[in-house]
């Protein structure tokens, strides 16, 4: 087995000599705008900022090659075969091993307070796990409570991650209530000012953070208009509420409680009822924690409806499963209380892992949000108080190579693509993250076989128990590499507190947004029954020529942001201002924007997929241009083909 070798110096003789050495600062904007110092070892500037990764297997999430990557003051300079690099460059050959991207953690609770319990890691030890376990940046959340500001608790967050954070971060900011010209406009400042383009809503957890429907429906339509991704925590929190009385009642007041009191349904009903309500503002949606074969399914199935929606499903579901709700240790079946519940359905994992492979889900995230035991046994009388949480951030890569690409489920660009890239592409960080490129930021995990069994006494969260305890797994990272600099490698780790940065992500992700804005311009169908247009009149039982599309009043964006004026046709008697009764010929998308002449679209826009391009009246759409040789079908029924892109 190739050794993994580092010339001009040893990360080992690098970090011994650190204590003795005199410190250099790293500027990063805080909350205030202020530039905060942090102390960098001197000699950490030099050798270190220059790094060459020889004769890897550079694995992107689309193609796989041997070449050399050169990473200069934080970003990779260049990528190729046998690279000529300046002298005095730290050189790691990595004959043998994969280059992957860093990881990224799609979610995080580091530093929170939920459930009155504070959780064990806060953002120098969860950041400094993640990198152990080649994750180069976490997308954390603001966990926002009723009554706070969505910008204060913003910038307490930002308060309590920055300079302490050990790797690049995110946030999105929860969502408790929505208050309308309140929440709507913090929203609003929020992604044009704070760099957030993402934001969190709970359909459960009621009287604390779930949200109700009409709610859902208000945040859903705010998101579409800037073009920030809700991501949803999907379980019915009213059922869960009757059940945790039904079954306290019963006299069920262990860990086992939990599980049955949000069954798998409970699960998947509010995976389908977001997912038809952001379906019907037009906007994408992505789920967190999809922790069953049911809430999956449902993914799917909304898929199927040719709704935008992506799934993430974490290591704990991956590596984990719900028999230990009943293991007759209460420390052991509390340790892995978290909600949606892991599932005793031993077939979980697969079936989750084959949705990853097939493109039905799309990322995996650890929702590492971890509490001392003694903070779980506040629930020793009562499930329902138990906090909820698990840890994953350190063992995610681990599990999901162990459990999908060595049984060979998953190859290694779809690994990347599942732990990095798809994140970076879906909240708009790509390929600055997710990708071995020049002039990408320089996070990349040298992987290789790494053989050990997972246990707590050797993990590097603070916290005291690990639902992956006793878990052989045989590959790890050997080195990994944030911004630039080894921060682990065979002599452990060798983080900088506070030298993470926030990232600002930018709205409208084209990756998410292009077929929203495209639906944006699709016309709902409105009869002209006044007569207004003579040319459509329609004769009893005939099949109609054509269905005759007279644009409401008011643009489908407009009419989608709820501030609609009526239609013309309820207000009997008043004229349509703006639009001409009917559309001239020729009936072009620019003129009508969508072809006039087949069923119309669903109610949510969508093109109806029983339609075909052609029908039997003879018209068609492109009558006036060159007979064409095949018709291209927009949206192909089932959806979109699998995978990202
Ligand atoms: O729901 C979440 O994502 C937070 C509150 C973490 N806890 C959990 O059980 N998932
Ligand atoms: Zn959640
Ligand atoms: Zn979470």
């Amino acid at each position: 087995m190739a050794t993994l070798t580092s010339k001009s110096t040893t990360a080992a003789a690098v970090v011994d000599t650190a204590a003795a050495s005199v410190t250099a600062a790293v500027s990063q904007p805080t909350t205030n705008g202020t530039l905060s110092l942090k102390k960098i070892p001197i000699h950490l500037q030099s050798s270190q900022n220059r790094v060459l990764i020889k004769n890897g297997k550079i694995v992107n999430d689309d193609a796989i090659f041997k070449a050399d990557i050169y990473v200069e003051d934080g970003i990779i300079k260049d990528v190729g075969p046998h690279l000529i690099v300046p002298g005095g460059v730290k050189t790691i050959d990595a004959n043998g091993f994969f280059v992957l991207p860093g990881g990224i953690d799609t979610h995080t609770h580091m530093n929170a307070t939920f459930m009155n319990a504070k959780t064990a890691d806060d953002f120098y030890s969860g950041t400094r796990a993640a990198l152990a376990g080649g994750t180069t940046t976490i997308m954390d959340f603001v966990l926002t409570e009723k009554g706070q500001s969505l910008i204060e608790s913003f910038k307490k967050y930002r308060s309590q991650s920055d300079g302490l954070a050990c790797c690049d971060y995110t946030f999105r900011v929860v969502i408790p209530e929505f208050i309308k010209g309140k929440t709507d406009s913090e929203m609003d400042t929020l992604v044009r000012e704070h760099g957030i383009n993402s934001f969190k809503l709970f359909m459960a957890y009621k009287d604390v953070l779930m949200l109700r429907d009409d709610d859902l429906i208000n945040v859903l339509i705010k998101c579409r208009q800037l073009g920030a991704l809700p991501v949803v925590h999907a379980e019915n929190g009213d059922i869960i509420d009757y059940n945790i009385r039904k079954l306290k009642n019963m006299g069920i007041t262990g860990p086992e409680g939990h599980l049955q009191s949000r069954p798998e349904e409970v699960e998947a009903e509010a995976v389908t009822r977001i997912t038809t309500m952001a379906n019907q503002v037009n906007c994408p949606v992505y789920i967190v924690h999809v922790n069953s074969k049911s809430a999956a399914d449902a993914i799917v199935e909304a898929r199927k409806r040719g709704c935008l929606v992506y799934g993430e499903p974490i290591a704990a579901g991956i590596g984990s499963d719900g028999t230990h709700y009943f293991n007759k240790c209460w420390q052991h079946a509390a340790g892995h209380v978290m909600s949606p519940p892991l599932r005793p359905d031993r077939s979980t994992s697969e079936h989750l892992i084959n949705m990853l492979a097939s493109g039905q889900l799309q990322t995996i995230g650890s929702d590492h949000c971890v509490f001392k035991t003694a903070d779980k046994a506040r629930g020793m009388k009562d499930f329902s108080m138990i906090p909820n949480g698990v840890n994953g951030v350190e063992e995610r890569l681990m599990i999901l190579w162990e459990k999908a690409v060595r049984p060979g489920k998953l190859d290694p660009r779809q690994f990347v693509a599942i732990t990095s890239t798809n994140a970076a592409k879906i909240f708009n960080l790509y390929p600055r993250k997710g990708r071995l490129a020049k002039g990408s930021d320089a996070d990349l995990v040298i992987w290789g076989p790494k053989p050990h069994v997972i246990r707590a006494e050797n993990h590097n969260s603070n916290g005291d128990f690990n639902i992956f305890e006793g878990t052989q797994v045989s590959f790890g990272p050997l080195v990994v590499i944030s911004n630039g600099r080894v921060v682990f490698d065979e002599n452990g780790l060798h983080v900088v507190q506070g030298s993470g940065r926030f990232l600002p992500c930018a709205p409208n992700s084209s990756f998410l947004w292009h077929s929203i804005r495209d639906r944006e311009r699709t016309l709902p169908i409105r009869i002209d029954r006044d007569g207004k247009d003579e040319q459509q009149q329609q004769q009893p039982n005939q099949q109609q020529p054509t269905v005759p599309r007279t644009p409401p009043t008011a643009t489908v964006a407009a009419a989608q942001n709820g501030n609609t004026p009526l239609i013309p046709s309820m207000v009997p008697g008043t004229p349509p201002q703006q639009f001409p009764q009917t559309i001239e010929p020729p009936y072009t998308k620019e003129n009508m924007g969508t072809p006039n002449f087949y069923k119309g679209t669903t109610r949510s826009g969508v093109r109806n997929l029983q339609d075909s391009s052609f029908n039997l009246s003879g018209a068609q759409i492109d009558d006036d241009k060159i007979g064409k040789t095949a018709i291209r079908v927009q949206n192909p029924p089932g959806g979109r083909s699998s995978g990202i892109w």
